[in-house]
């Protein structure tokens, strides 16, 4: 068969500007028809484009968007631009060219390849987290929780870099050098903005349990994250002031035989005598940057304050260490040691000789601490008790004493949003000498930021001085702008809100508008992002419903985490390795809707799948053949049979795509594509493209057009399915020969792997009755062989191996050669 070049592009375009002219995928709030907010996680978009990843994100959410309009629902589909941070900064520094410009082109690139796939967006609707008039926002949030006492300036440790003489984020900082100039890292306390995320931290954690349609491993991994734990503080006292200590184990109080405290604690100076401070200095400068993450798997260090403290329990002096093992700002910063029972107080205790001091009856051994249950010794009115409730026992003994009381502690730390870069939001203070830091005035929002700044030394911020003196908003007097921009991740934590009224200059969005399109019914994104952003967006969306704003307490109902795809070698793509597949290549190659076909039929979306070159080329051909069919197709009347099929495949498909099964759905509408005969009705092409366009939404529109369908095939209502036409027991037949010829696939796969060899022939004996279910031809399409089929009494049956005799119902016997 001759086979005709297929200009894709120009089909693509074609509907690309269609779909654009007609607004089809504009919304409104003001429909008849339920609404559904469908949303993929914003990029951060770089020059260097879109990749696969993006790719199958946008794939993904596009399909079930269609699906959704198509089923009759207002579907609002958004897209918008992550684009301030500091990967932004630092490629335009590289590149000499300022955050801004090379934003802009990133952005406008990103749109045109986004585009280019032909996806469902609303662009009227688009945002990007660069414009004032978004951030001005980001700002305006931020007022509003500084006035509910949720921000705060907190003093914390922070990577300094010396020689450039500025904050160094944990990522590049690793291994305790600055990852530009190689400089040793040294931990400063600098006082930073941070946001009290921990004012909800129960309220997250408990309604982790409400989120019904997210993946158990995010929900699990959120509840770790925020780590709720159920404990008691003790009273230490230490030079005369108390020290409230946080600990899961009261009923080890008696075994305590150290303190340490945090090295980073900003109390540290207090507890460190005269004759011991040269001896701490030297620790910490020793200690360097090393991000707690490092700390974990580091080496338990530390040295001895000079410092005291008093067991309530018995009044036994015990000295103070600081370490580097303890979490400044876990609990209270510091843990009573308890060396014979916990592994990590042990290896401190041998390395720094301290005593050791058993409690619970158990073998310590030579290089491990005794962590299991047993009964309490040494332990005065208490020994003799079960561990267990002794934890219980203890803790009541000390509330009656009113030195402890039981206390729930999170890991979960506030948010510290405080970063010494240019490409942020600029925090909305004013410091002026008299007043201290006042708040920007809501009618003096955006801050914008100033274009025309420095980089390379510091904070790009204050080398315009211009943008950096302003007037104290409150008293008029001499102020200095707080040159520090937010973390990005602030940008992220509510833009979702945003797409429901894009345009407002007047007020964050309208009330109204975001209680109508919010929640989000379908998120789709990385699990990357379990803890950060997943768990920042529902702290701001339970802030502002507090605020008054939104009628609802999480941000999104259902959340969907695709795959990872990797190259073809199965490593995950990357330049060194030379394995990276350029999406817009493959769209030249194949065009747009066998890319999108192809991505979401290899596997099921939410697992690993390699990319595969001979894969995309099967794709692109079965689209080849579909559209030559549609050249030669007679449109007449429809049998019995096709009508069969194609409501058996509308009503599974439905299905697999509500499922996200879309590899399942992608086999059934080849199958459905592939039995369509040289005669048909329209209806039954029309129904089928239906099908197609949610996976390949341009050849559908083409073929849609090219039989005259009405309107555009993307705003068509969903087939329904008509259970009457479904033949079942036709059906079960034809089930029954897709898995003879799964089974023979799986015989010929094996003889190819073991003996290196292809087959030439496949021979089917059935039994009598069963022979004329199987189709030879349509045998021999489907596994690409020569195929003969006899009933098991053919006396005339090639049959060297006598296999016929195995024939049973359902089950031909196959022979190979
Ligand atoms: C005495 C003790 C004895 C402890 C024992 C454990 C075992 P979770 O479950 O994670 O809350 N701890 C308290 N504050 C800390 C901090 N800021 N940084 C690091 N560790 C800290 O763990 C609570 C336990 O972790 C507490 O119980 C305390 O050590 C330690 F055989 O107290 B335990
Ligand atoms: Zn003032």
């Amino acid at each position: 068969m001759e086979e005709k070049k297929i200009d894709f592009a120009k089909i693509e375009k074609k509907w690309q500007k269609e779909w654009e002219k007609q607004k089809v995928f504009e919304v409104k709030e003001n429909s008849k028809k339920k609404k559904f907010y469908v949303l993929e996680m914003f990029p951060y978009p770089s020059a260097t484009g879109l990749h696969l990843g993006h790719a199958l994100n946008y794939t993904i959410g596009d399909i079930f968007a269609r699906f959704k309009k198509m089923m009759g629902f207002n579907v609002l589909h958004p897209m918008g631009f992550d684009a301030l941070g500091l990967p932004a900064e630092n490629a335009a520094i590289k590149a000499k060219t300022h955050p801004k410009d090379y934003t802009d082109k990133s952005v406008a690139n990103f749109i045109r390849q986004q585009k280019a796939l032909g996806l469902s967006y609303d662009w009227s609707r688009v945002i990007n987290t660069t414009d004032s008039k978004y951030f001005k926002w980001d700002q305006w949030i931020f007022l509003k929780m500084l006035e509910g006492g949720l921000v705060y300036q907190k003093e914390s440790s922070v990577n300094w870099c010396d020689s450039c003489n500025t904050v160094i984020a944990n990522e590049q900082a690793q291994g305790g050098v600055c990852e530009r100039c190689k400089t040793k890292i040294e931990i400063k306390h600098m006082k930073q903005w941070a946001l009290k995320i921990t004012d909800y931290a129960d309220e997250l954690y408990e309604k982790i349990n409400d989120l019904k349609g997210w993946p158990d491993r995010i929900k699990a991994m959120q509840r770790n994250w925020i780590g709720k734990s159920h404990g008691t503080e003790i009273d230490f006292e230490i030079n005369g002031g108390k020290w409230k200590i946080f600990t899961t184990r009261p009923d080890t109080i008696f075994g305590v035989t150290f303190m340490v405290v945090s090295a980073q604690h900003e109390k540290l100076d207090d507890l460190v005598s005269e004759e011991q401070k040269s001896k701490v200095e030297k620790f910490l400068k020793e200690l360097g940057g090393v991000s707690e993450k490092e700390l974990a798997d580091m080496e338990k260090i530390g040295v001895f304050t000079g410092s005291y403290a008093i067991n309530p329990v018995n009044g036994e002096k015990i000295p103070v260490y600081a370490g580097n093992f303890v979490v400044a700002d876990y609990g209270s910063g510091m843990v009573m040691a308890v060396p014979a029972h916990d592994q990590r107080d042990f290896e401190f205790a041998k390395k720094y000789d301290i005593k050791i001091k058993q409690v619970i009856e158990g073998e310590i051994a030579k290089d491990r601490a005794y962590t299991s249950e047993g009964k309490l010794i040494n332990s005065e009115e208490f020994n003799g008790i079960d561990n267990k409730e002794a934890i219980k026992k203890i803790t009541d003994w000390l509330i009656k004493k009113k030195i402890g009381r039981k206390v729930v502690n999170f890991k979960l730390r506030d948010w510290g949003i405080s970063r010494q870069r240019y490409w942020g939001t600029p925090i909305p203070i004013i410091h002026c000498e008299e007043c201290g830091a006042v708040p920007v005035p809501e009618k003096d929002l955006p801050v914008e930021l100033p274009k025309d700044v420095n980089f390379g030394k510091g904070n790009p911020l204050e080398t315009n001085e211009k943008w950096l003196n302003i007037e104290c908003p409150r008293c008029g007097g001499k102020g200095k702008r707080e040159a520090e921009t937010m973390d990005t991740f602030v940008n992220s934590s509510w833009y979702f809100l945003r797409y429901c009224d894009p345009l407002n200059d007047d007020e964050i969005f309208d009330k109204k508008k975001v209680n109508y399109w919010c929640p989000i019914d379908q998120y789709i994104g990385g699990a990357e992002h379990a803890c950060m952003h997943l768990i920042y967006f529902r702290f701001y969306t339970k802030f502002l419903r507090d605020l008054g704003l939104l009628k609802f307490d999480e941000p999104a109902i259902n959340l969907f985490n695709q795959g990872m795809l990797h190259g073809e070698d199965g490593n995950k793509m990357s330049k060194s390795l030379g394995n990276v597949i350029d999406p817009l290549e493959i769209i030249e190659e194949h065009g747009a809707d066998a890319l999108r076909m192809f991505l979401v039929s290899v596997a099921s979306p939410d697992s690993d799948f390699n990319w595969s070159n001979k894969g995309i080329q099967g794709i692109s051909k079965f689209l080849k053949k579909v559209l030559n069919y549609f050249n030669s197709v007679k449109i007449g009347d429809a049998d019995a049979k096709i009508e069969s099929k194609l409501n058996k495949k509308i009503k599974e498909i439905s299905v697999n795509i509500e499922d996200f099964k879309y590899n399942l759905a992608v086999i059934k509408l080849r199958d459905l594509f592939n039995s369509l005969p040289q005669e048909t009705s329209k209806e039954v092409l029309e129904k089928s493209l239906k099908l197609l366009s949610l996976f390949c939404p341009h050849i559908a529109e083409e073929l849609w057009s090219k039989i005259g369908g009405r309107g555009l095939v993307s705003v068509a209502e969903w087939p329904r399915v008509d259970e009457k036409k479904i033949d079942n027991k036709l059906e079960e037949q034809e089930g029954q020969v897709d898995k003879t010829v799964s089974d023979i696939n799986n015989i010929l796969n094996i003889i190819r792997e073991k003996e290196g060899k292809e087959v030439e022939g496949v021979y089917l004996y059935t039994i009598p009755p069963e022979v004329k279910n199987y189709d030879v031809e349509l045998l021999s399409k489907k596994l690409g062989k020569k195929v003969s089929v006899f009933a098991s009494n053919d006396k005339n049956a090639h049959d060297p191996e006598g296999k016929a005799k195995k024939a049973k119902p359902c089950r031909p016997a196959i022979y190979v050669e």
